[in-house]
């Protein structure tokens, strides 16, 4: 236990408001652990997987009304609202802790306090910072224990500083209309009450290492961003690395352990995972920007997750696991998930814990899932059969491309390169995703997900967009920004790109253009690849099919320069000016 003045009183604060039975402190050891881990058994917070098929592994089911993360319960709580901005729910900082202080009174009474040290990023490396969660969740320990570097040695790095984040969550009655997950930026706090779910309650992840963090990385020269970080080995035997930003569920984790395609092992490529969620990028002392992955561990989606779609993943999965919601197999008590293979298990209790038919399953009424759509693993990095060596260094590594990227049936090309740094943040600024009606091939709506942080930025998206654009300023060497979209559909709706380890091909042509080794089509929008640049060998794509996927269709972006006009108006009079003009030259790009 730390002898810290700050953590102990905060603490002793704390127990007081919570009032739990026992206060029980975390130190990261294997013992402490797997105590836990017995404890959640006995009380069926947990279920001990097959030893042998899943050595080390669980499943916890949460209850069936918390199972996502909660934006409309989200906020971002500033002394002056417009310091928290448009885009995000924004409560004054006394109403929020007095509304929450109620909520948390004697909420642990009966209950064990869990005081978990924890560090986002190396520990003693210059990205990183250090918080504590004060939890009643074994289940929250745990998946820290996975997500964290835990323990000690974080608790040495802080010594007497006052410098960390303090985090109190308490699952209380897990009542929907009572949850709130609550940032206080000016005061280094996130207070979590009535969820169990990762995303709300694992508080070093999206409420510290994005919303917190990005405030901090504002007020301190360096940014946060809900990123992937990999490194592409060349067969000359370099490594170069690419960050790369896409909305939740459109497959970072994917990408970020992709398998290239035969052609391109047979040359000698390889494909290294540094991160698959989270960013924390700072200038080094050489002028380019560095990118170091505050977590430890990969909380991902399951369904979909399979051989072919992601390989290393599932293999990532096969011992220390965690797995939340989804089906178990009652005949060899291992896990399956919609999208794992085609043979569901006859015997099976589906995430709600009922027996579970999958006879009955109806790919069109998520209600007949087995697995619930968001249902997750939490699992360790260094089991990551493709985790980069770079990893744990604390320089973190050096980024030559950042990718944004949406999911757009038509709009986007394959890809597009930004004119320069400054039409970069524009180009994140206006990322978007739709939902396509796959039967008509008719275009859904458009959610517009600046650099897709709109659920993660901690203050003002009008000031970030202004952190990004003086960013560029700071980086002597900055890295090349690109744009893709891996979702383009024909007249049927099916996706054009094959997608997975192909889009290894597209990254290859963005390390091409940093190199200046190709030229490219300037088009308004950026520059595309001109025909031949992208290598299609062993694909089965036409001249005209890559023409397509490569096109700019001005009417369609001129429909979206008014849907951006109408965001900006909603983040209001904090977009730069630098944006609104290049918004404007877009236009006017398009329309001549
Ligand atoms: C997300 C996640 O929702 O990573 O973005 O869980
Ligand atoms: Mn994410």
């Amino acid at each position: 236990m730390t002898q810290n003045k700050y953590v102990r009183s905060w603490v002793d604060e704390m127990v007081a408001l919570t009032c739990p039975d026992k206060v029980v402190w975390i130190d990261g050891s294997e013992l402490q652990a797997e105590g836990l881990r017995r404890e959640a058994c006995l009380t069926g917070e947990l279920i001990k997987l097959n030893e042998q098929k899943l050595p080390g592994c669980y499943l916890h089911r949460t209850a069936v009304n918390d199972v996502a993360r909660v934006e409309g319960r989200t906020f971002i709580c500033t002394t002056k609202k417009e310091d928290a901005g448009n885009i995000n729910n924004w409560m004054a900082p006394a109403e929020a802790y007095e509304k929450l202080g109620k909520l948390f009174k004697g909420s642990m009474k009966g209950r064990t306090m869990y005081v978990i040290p924890y560090s986002m990023g190396i520990v003693g490396s210059s990205f990183s910072k250090i918080g504590y969660e004060l939890t009643d969740s074994i289940y929250v320990v745990l998946n820290m224990l996975i997500m964290t570097r835990v323990g000690v040695e974080v608790e040495e790095a802080l010594g007497d500083s006052p410098e960390f984040i303090k985090g109190l969550h308490a699952k209380a009655d897990l009542d929907e209309a009572n949850r709130y997950i609550v940032h206080f930026p000016e005061d280094n706090t996130i207070w979590s009450v009535n969820s169990g779910y990762g995303g709300n309650v694992l508080l070093g992840k999206k409420c510290f290492a994005l919303r917190i963090a990005s405030w901090l990385g504002r007020k301190e020269g360096w940014m946060a961003e809900h990123m992937l970080i990999l490194g592409i080995e060349k067969p000359d035997g370099e490594t170069r690395y690419i960050c790369a930003a896409f909305p939740s569920a459109c497959g970072k984790t994917n990408l970020a352990m992709l398998i290239p395609p035969a052609f391109l092992r047979e040359k000698g490529y390889k494909v290294w995972t540094v991160g698959d969620d989270i960013a924390w990028l700072r200038v080094g002392k050489d002028g380019r920007l560095y990118a170091q992955n505050p977590e430890n561990g990969f909380f991902g989606v399951a369904p979909g997750t399979n051989e072919k779609s992601n390989p290393n993943a599932l293999a990532t999965t096969k011992k220390d696991t965690i797995f939340t919601n989804v089906v178990l197999n009652t005949d060899n008590n291992t896990v399956w998930w919609e999208g794992l293979d085609k043979n569901p298990p006859v015997h099976a209790i589906d995430w709600k814990g009922n027996p579970w038919d999958a006879s009955k399953y109806d790919k069109n009424d998520k209600s007949t899932c087995g697995a619930h759509p968001n249902s997750r693993f939490t699992a360790k990095a260094v089991n990551c059969p493709c985790l980069s060596k770079e990893f744990n260094n604390p320089e973190g590594v050096p980024i030559d491309a950042i990718v944004f990227g949406g999911r757009r049936a038509k709009t986007a090309p394959l890809v597009y390169q930004s004119f320069d740094w400054e039409h970069g943040p524009f180009v994140g600024s206006i990322m978007a995703s739709e939902t396509t009606a796959a039967a008509s091939g008719a275009v859904g709506v458009v959610r517009r997900d600046p650099m897709a942080m709109r659920p993660f930025v901690g203050y003002n998206m009008g000031d970030y967009f202004a952190h990004w654009l003086d960013m560029g300023h700071r980086i002597p060497k900055a890295p090349k920004i690109f744009h893709v979209n891996w979702f383009r559909t024909d007249e049927e709706g099916n996706f054009i790109w094959p997608g997975f380890g192909d889009n290894l091909r597209v990254l290859l042509w963005m390390l091409d253009r940093v190199d200046g080794k190709v030229d490219a089509v300037e088009t308004p929008i950026g520059y595309v690849p001109a025909p031949g640049d992208i290598d299609t060998t062993g694909l089965d794509l036409s001249e005209e099919t890559m023409k397509e996927l490569l096109s700019v269709d001005k009417e369609a972006w001129l429909a979206d320069v008014a849907n951006i006009r109408e965001f900006y108006a909603l983040i209001g009079d904090t977009v730069p000016a630098e944006l609104q003009a290049q918004l404007n030259a877009l236009e006017k790009r398009l329309s001549e």
